[in-house]
């Protein structure tokens, strides 16, 4: 059996309105992971002109999202932090990985339906083949681990199938260039954590998300101390008072999500929230939380202020995590080039 060595991969598309479902759900677990892994955290730009962006929005949100990445903890020396289209592999691997994925596979992906609506017949045929691409993402630097939020559950069981096929379809290819037996890792998701799926602030069977056309949806990482309270105290509730126990919140999503985002803030359990806040009016718990988001979340957004004015550094972190993420990449392609059967590349 070929081990590989462990490895995290994981992205933010660079499409603005970062919020707090991306942070909580994402961009807060990667930080711990330093600690154990080789991290490569990326910017996945190439993902984000799925859908039309403006470029001049686009380059912002570019260093927007590395800005949050460096506010929130993650540290540059330690971890490999780059924006996606600076490294070719994964546009290469993604057309490799384009002749192993099946038309019936991607035909399932839910994401892609609710992301394109009635108007499938006018989206970008990029945004169709998007978990090809986030497959490529990952398998480039031939990753064993990827912190998501929920959402991205079945885009990765997608990345285990491409990668499966490829090791089953190239087998005695790669056994006689002794590459060993799996090329690929089935790249593990890692999704537990507090609020692996943050709704919707107005709709509580919605998810948080940056698309939402209303502001008040969603809590959004550059967001003061006044956006913050207003957003919460304008939240979603329903007219009981909060439960005294965790099973008390089925059927009530938007005060499950609530307490959901109070107890994953505080880093104390759901149970011990409702011990804290059962029995008592919606008024005085989401003042609490106004001010837990506030302390938690606002040094976060002044930090990623001070960051983003100094475009030159931002710049010079993205430019040097390329030119590592080549390093690793660049290898992996010239096996992958010389499994398929491509001469030159090795
Ligand atoms: N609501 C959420 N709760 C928990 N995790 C979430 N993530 C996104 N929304 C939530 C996680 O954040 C990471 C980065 O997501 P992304 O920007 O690459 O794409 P997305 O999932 O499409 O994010 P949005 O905000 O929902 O954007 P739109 O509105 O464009 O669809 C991922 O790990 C994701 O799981």
């Amino acid at each position: 059996m070929t081990t590989i060595a462990p490895r995290v991969f994981s992205g933010v598309q660079p499409t603005g309105n970062l919020h707090l479902g991306n942070y909580l759900g994402a961009i807060r677990r990667f930080v711990p992971l330093q600690d154990q892994y080789d991290c490569l955290y990326c910017v996945v730009d190439l993902h984000a002109i799925t859908v039309w962006q403006d470029p001049a929005e686009l380059a912002r949100n570019i260093r927007e999202v590395t800005a949050a990445y460096l506010a929130s903890g993650i540290d540059p020396r330690r971890s490999i932090v780059f924006n996606q289209s600076q490294v070719s592999a994964h546009a290469e691997l993604a057309w490799i990985f384009n002749c192993v994925a099946r038309l019936g596979w991607l035909n399932r992906m839910t994401q892609f339906k609710e992301k394109a609506g009635k108007d499938r017949e006018n989206v970008s045929v990029g945004l169709y083949d998007y978990p090809v691409l986030m497959a490529a993402d990952i398998l480039a630097y031939r990753a064993t681990h990827v912190p998501v939020g929920e959402d991205q559950k079945q885009h990765l069981e997608l990345t285990r199938d491409i990668a499966q096929k490829f090791n089953v379809d190239f087998g005695p290819r790669i056994a006689e260039l002794g590459l060993g037996d799996a090329f690929f890792p089935l790249a593990e998701p890692l999704i537990q954590g507090p609020a692996p799926r943050v709704m919707s602030l107005r709709d509580g069977s919605k998810k948080m998300s940056k698309s939402d056309p209303s502001d008040n949806s969603r809590i959004t990482l550059t967001d003061d101390a006044d956006a913050i309270s207003s957003k919460i105290r304008k939240a979603k509730t329903d007219s009981e008072a909060l439960p005294s126990e965790v099973a008390g919140l089925d059927g009530r999503p938007e005060a499950e999500n609530l307490v959901t985002i109070f107890a994953a803030l505080s880093g104390i359990e759901r149970a011990d929230v409702l011990k804290d806040f059962g029995g008592g009016n919606f008024s005085t718990f989401k003042s609490a939380l106004a001010d837990l988001a506030v302390a938690k979340m606002g040094p976060i957004g002044a930090e990623m202020k001070r960051l983003m004015a100094d475009e030159a550094h931002i710049d010079g972190v993205l430019r040097d995590g390329a030119e590592r993420a080549n390093a690793i990449a660049e290898p992996v392609m010239r096996d992958v080039k010389a499994i398929v059967g491509f001469i030159g590349s090795r």
